[in-house]
């Protein structure tokens, strides 16, 4: 039996996992020991992947739409002239941007790199990621305050942390190896700020339910505090700080009263905060959707950077304002999608754009001028009529869009539509012009960048069938058939990409010339930035151990403005706030791939439901399992059966993503720098349901 070192490609923490093949078949999954991510532990869904060994039904080739009507298996390389004619036509007919494409951050570095190569410079057009809905926010939120998007932590900053604080992050259920890991830290105090008593709050130390989108009140009244006790690193803040002065005015307007009334936490419980704030020697702050996925999310986030900032609590161990991730290359995809930066670059900068055209051998008039038109305005333009052709992979956007009978419509009107999955019964996948089938994880190769900035390998664990193709394969077919002579004598394989890549990053923040695509089979994984040339003395390397951020002046920026209104605000038609999020551990997302998997299915429940407050459902005569309807501020209705609990607020319904009826009372409201989709807080009334 062979042993082959591959990762989890579900959750931003990347787990090494120890592959056993016999036949080309999978006999067992380990988590890898020694992996300084995982060491020898890992969740549910890790170790089904061998369920994902098959997923497509033979043939396992393109299904396209013919002109019959018909759907038919004319063969890859027909399929690869089909769409590099159609798409070509769209372009002709109604100009470059009526085509349009959603990615993802569950891809290889690669595969983002030679999608985004093909839309975004040879096609002149759009692509924007699930990333949109997911870590936008976190983006914004670095690139603003330190000049650059490096999330500067490494995972054991949370064993060597003495004062942990979670802000709307649930890892018990979204990132168990980061459970684990608060959990082996024994010398720690957790602290969880909520709106719901989640499964990560029941088991913290002191858990504050705070009113829902009111954290950058709490951090900046926090601030305000802080900084009238001066309690705050004035040393720090002169070397690597800018803005403190305006900032210190523009907290004054946060005394702890008003933020205990905004907040609905009490003053007892906000000086006990403060308190374990400031007796913490190694204090972190972490924050995950229940900061990014809101009308005012960077600012949010920004505040607990600020907090933290000024406090000194940077490049120390156990400490940092730090973002979690989601996808298991979300982190990649910033880099690399050529979708909100030149393959991290500025669009603009004329040295990097000669720079980047010399690496890829191409006319540097092609490279993208500027970002992508984000996922929104990409929905937008085709419900408008603008865009016409859309090409959608390894995301499901019917199920996972806010407010997602706006995709459905959008589906209806496109004149091309093209989806690349691994399975062809995803909700997304109807009425499609081409099914692209690709293989999954495990019969493919490529590079995954996880949380903490480190660099693993995918390795192909099984041989693929004759027929069938990965991503790479695919992408690399249809930039042949466009005619696309770069990509064909440059990009051959993942392994030609990732050291085009490591020539882009040359330089750069994100250095990582020093990286070997092969040397990484079998490692520890490399955090970046790893130069050419350079020692890897230790495992685990974090940023900022210098104060240095990455402004000319090296010094970071505190950022902020007054809290905005809610724009969706709880009335009498509309009294409770819709909270979504994950519902367990085993399930993932839109539910595709981890229903697979026996042991999830067996424990999860097949309808979509929602957790309402005891009293409410007293007030209603609701008993467990009753079904009800609820009505969104979107217009659209949709039915749940009722959990009842105290762990949400008397006022707040949570509800699991898990379900395509979620998103169907989701709203189409955004924060205004990142565009990430405001998830968790429509407002929603309910009403028994009908019979
Ligand atoms: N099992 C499983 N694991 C996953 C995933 C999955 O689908 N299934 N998805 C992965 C991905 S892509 C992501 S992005 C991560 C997400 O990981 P998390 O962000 O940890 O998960 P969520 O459940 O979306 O939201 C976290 C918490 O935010 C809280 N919240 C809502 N509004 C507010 C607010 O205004 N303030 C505060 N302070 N809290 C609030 C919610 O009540 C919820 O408990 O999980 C990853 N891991
Ligand atoms: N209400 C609500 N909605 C949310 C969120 C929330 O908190 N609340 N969270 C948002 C967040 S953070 C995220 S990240 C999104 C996720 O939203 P999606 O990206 O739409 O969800 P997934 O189910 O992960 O979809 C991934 C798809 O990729 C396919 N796939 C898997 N592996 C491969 C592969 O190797 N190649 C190809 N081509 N396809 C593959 C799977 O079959 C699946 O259909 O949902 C967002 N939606
Ligand atoms: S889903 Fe995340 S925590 Fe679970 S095995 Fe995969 S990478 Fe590890
Ligand atoms: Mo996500």
């Amino acid at each position: 039996m062979k042993k082959i070192q591959s990762l989890c490609n579900y959750c931003a923490i990347d787990c090494n996992l120890d592959f056993y093949v016999e036949d080309n078949h999978i006999m067992a999954v380990k988590p890898t020991k020694g992996y300084p991510v995982n060491d020898g532990f890992c969740c549910i869904k890790g170790l089904s992947l061998d369920k994902q060994q098959t997923v497509v039904d033979k043939p396992h080739t393109p299904r396209v739409r013919m002109e019959d009507g018909t759907y038919q298996y004319p063969g890859w390389d027909y399929t690869f002239n089909y769409i590099a004619k159609r798409f070509r036509e769209i372009q002709e007919k109604y100009g470059n941007e009526a085509l349009a494409g959603i990615s993802t951050g569950q891809l290889t570095l690669e595969e983002f790199a030679i999608n985004g190569h093909i839309m975004r410079d040879h096609l002149h057009t759009n692509v924007d990621g699930n990333t949109r809905l997911c870590m936008a926010s976190a983006v914004v939120a670095h690139k603003q305050e330190y000049g650059f998007d490096a999330p500067g932590f490494t995972l054991e900053d949370l064993e060597l942390s003495d004062t942990i604080i979670l802000v709307g992050a649930n890892p018990v259920v979204a990132h168990p190896i980061v459970w684990d890991r608060i959990r082996k830290n024994q010398n720690k105090k957790l602290i969880v700020i909520d709106s719901r008593k989640s499964e990560t709050a029941k088991n913290a130390d002191y858990f504050y339910p705070i009113k829902t989108k009111m954290d950058s009140t709490l951090f900046y009244g926090l601030a305000n505090y802080f900084i009238e006790k001066d309690w705050i690193d004035h040393e720090f803040i002169n070397q690597h700080v800018n803005r403190f002065d305006e900032y210190k005015e523009f907290v004054k307007d946060f005394p702890l009263e008003q933020v205990s009334k905004d907040t609905h936490l009490s003053m007892e419980q906000l000086l006990e905060l403060v308190e374990l704030i400031h007796s913490g020697k190694r204090v972190s702050m972490w924050w995950t959707m229940g900061i990014n996925q809101s009308h005012n999310a960077v600012r949010a986030a920004q505040s607990i950077m600020n907090l933290q900032l000024i406090l000194g609590n940077y490049g120390k161990p156990g400490t940092g304002g730090n973002s979690i991730t989601g996808q298991c290359n979300a982190m990649g995809s910033r880099l690399f999608s050529n979708q909100s930066s030149l393959y991290g670059h500025e669009f603009t900068d004329s040295d990097s754009r000669k720079k980047i055209a010399d690496i890829f051998h191409c006319d540097e008039r092609i490279l993208a001028e500027g970002p992508t038109k984000t996922y929104d305005q990409i929905i937008d333009g085709i419900n408008d009529g603008t865009i016409k052709a859309l090409w959608i992979l390894c995301t499901n956007p019917r199920h996972s869009w806010t407010n997602n009978e706006t995709f459905r419509q959008a589906m209806e009107k496109l004149e091309f539509y093209v989806v690349q999955d691994i399975y062809d019964d995803i909700e997304s996948a109807e009425n499609y012009d081409v099914f692209l089938p690709a293989v999954s994880g495990i019969k493919k190769e490529g590079t995954y960048v996880n949380l903490e900035r480190r660099l693993s390998r995918l390795v192909s664990v099984i041989e693929p069938d004759e027929d069938e193709k990965n991503d790479y394969q695919i992408m690399y077919g249809i930039a042949k058939a466009l005619g696309l002579q770069d990509i064909i004598d440059y990009w051959k394989t993942p392994e030609d990409c990732f050291n085009l890549l490591k020539e882009v990053s040359r330089n750069r923040p994100f250095d990582i010339t020093g990286v070997d695509f092969r040397g990484l089979e079998n490692s520890h994984g490399i955090q970046w930035p790893f130069k050419e040339g350079e020692e890897l003395k230790e495992d685990q390397r974090r940023l900022y151990s210098d104060g240095k951020f990455f402004y000319p002046d090296q010094k970071a920026v505190l950022q902020f403005e007054p809290v905005p209104k809610n724009p969706m605000p709880q009335t009498e038609q509309f009294p409770y706030i819709f909270n979504t999020g994950r519902g367990s551990v085993g399930q993932w997302h839109t539910q595709s791939r981890t229903r697979e998997v026996q042991f999830i299915e067996n424990v999860s429940l097949h309808h979509p439901y929602i957790y309402i407050h005891t009293k409410l459902a007293k007030e209603m005569g609701l008993k467990h399992e009753d079904w009800v309807t609820l009505d969104s501020c979107n217009g659209q209705s949709a039915d749940f059966a009722v959990r009842i609990t105290d762990d949400v607020q008397e006022d707040e319904i949570f509800c699991p993503m898990h379900y395509i009826e979620c998103n169907k009372l989701t709203a189409s409201v955004y924060d205004p720098y990142s565009k990430e989709p405001s998830y968790k807080s429509a407002v929603v009334n309910l009403r028994v349901k009908e019979r």
